[in-house]
């Protein structure tokens, strides 16, 4: 018998190049927001250049959705941004912030590749504000609130020496971040012991901050990217409460197994709903959209009842 955290949407996978009105090779790795109660998503597509770009994409109830005519983020023509733009943007995140949206997004330039930061509050304009972090950094999200009067994000520098971790830091401006601490890292010969990286923006709940993250197992085959979650404490998210041992959802679906790279499964984006279900959305193998639910209370207990340490 095998436990079910994750049902998936039995009409994935959501949203396929067939459904995006511009030449993409895929669409994958979306940022999801509720936006005047319509679900906005921000997804990325390869071009067929190898390089990505942002798209939208909307939807009146989470599962289907329909593409813009248009991207909405493509690299910045602006003088500081396009240098580290270059060779294209990724894997978008979306924090709903003081009547704001805050998209991080990995840019990547002929010197790495590093977090920016651009902020809309319309969804129809979007405006460059950053870089937060120097090259080496992916996979960043930013908390949906201040805690202890500043804002919070987790990310994931790269590291030779140890496996590469999700570390948290501080900012009391969103641009300026520092007071970094390492809080969570792979376990050998686990299913995450390659590396793990911050995937949905952190989902408030009543016992913590429920972190959905994404870990990688190197096989004789490729890697194996699958989901796992944790909670941090609510008034001190450096603090990791509960790390589940067992991951909640890993490649199966053919689209998932097979694709732009093989046996993916990647969020970016996850929402709480009022009647305590969440909607989780996951790129299947770089290349299509998929969606699935999940009780955010089942979640939790799995981080507390079921967990390895995070350190
Ligand atoms: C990571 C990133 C993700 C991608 C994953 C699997 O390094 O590039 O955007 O989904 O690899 O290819």
């Amino acid at each position: 018998m095998k436990t079910q955290y994750v049902k998936r949407y039995e009409k994935n996978p959501i949203l396929t190049t067939d459904d995006i009105p511009y030449p993409v090779e895929t669409v994958h790795n979306a940022g999801v927001v509720k936006f005047n109660r319509k679900y906005i998503m921000l997804f990325r597509s390869h071009r067929a250049n190898g390089r990505s770009i942002i798209g939208i994409a909307e939807s009146d109830d989470g599962f289907n959705f329909t593409s813009r005519t248009d991207p909405f983020m493509t690299p910045s023509k602006e003088k500081l941004f396009s240098e580290y733009e270059e060779f294209g943007v990724e894997d978008p995140r979306i924090t709903p912030l003081e009547g704001a949206y805050y998209i991080t997004y990995s840019a990547y330039s002929r010197h790495g590749v590093r977090i920016g930061l651009a902020r809309t509050e319309d969804f129809e304009t979007v405006e460059r504000v950053a870089f937060i972090t120097q090259a080496d950094y992916r996979n960043t999200v930013i908390f949906p609130e201040k805690i202890g009067g500043k804002y919070v994000k987790l990310d994931r520098p790269h590291s030779d020496i140890s496996p590469w971790a999700i570390w948290i830091s501080y900012s009391p401006d969103l641009i300026h971040w520092g007071d970094s601490r390492i809080v969570m890292k792979p376990v050998k010969y686990h299913w995450d012991e390659m590396k793990i990286g911050p995937g949905a923006i952190p989902i408030r709940t009543n016992k913590g901050w429920l972190n959905i993250y994404h870990g990688v197992f190197p096989t004789m085959d490729g890697c194996v990217y699958r989901l796992g979650i944790a909670l941090h404490k609510l008034t001190d998210p450096a603090t990791v409460m509960g790390v589940s041992d067992q991951w909640i959802l890993q490649p199966e679906d053919p689209w998932e197994v097979t694709g732009y790279v093989h046996n993916v499964v990647f969020t970016c984006g996850a929402i709480a709903e009022d009647d305590g279900t969440l909607k989780l959305y996951w790129g299947g193998a770089d290349k299509v959209m998929c969606v699935g639910t999940a009780l955010i209370d089942e979640l939790v207990n799995l981080c507390l009842t079921n967990s390895r340490a995070p350190l």
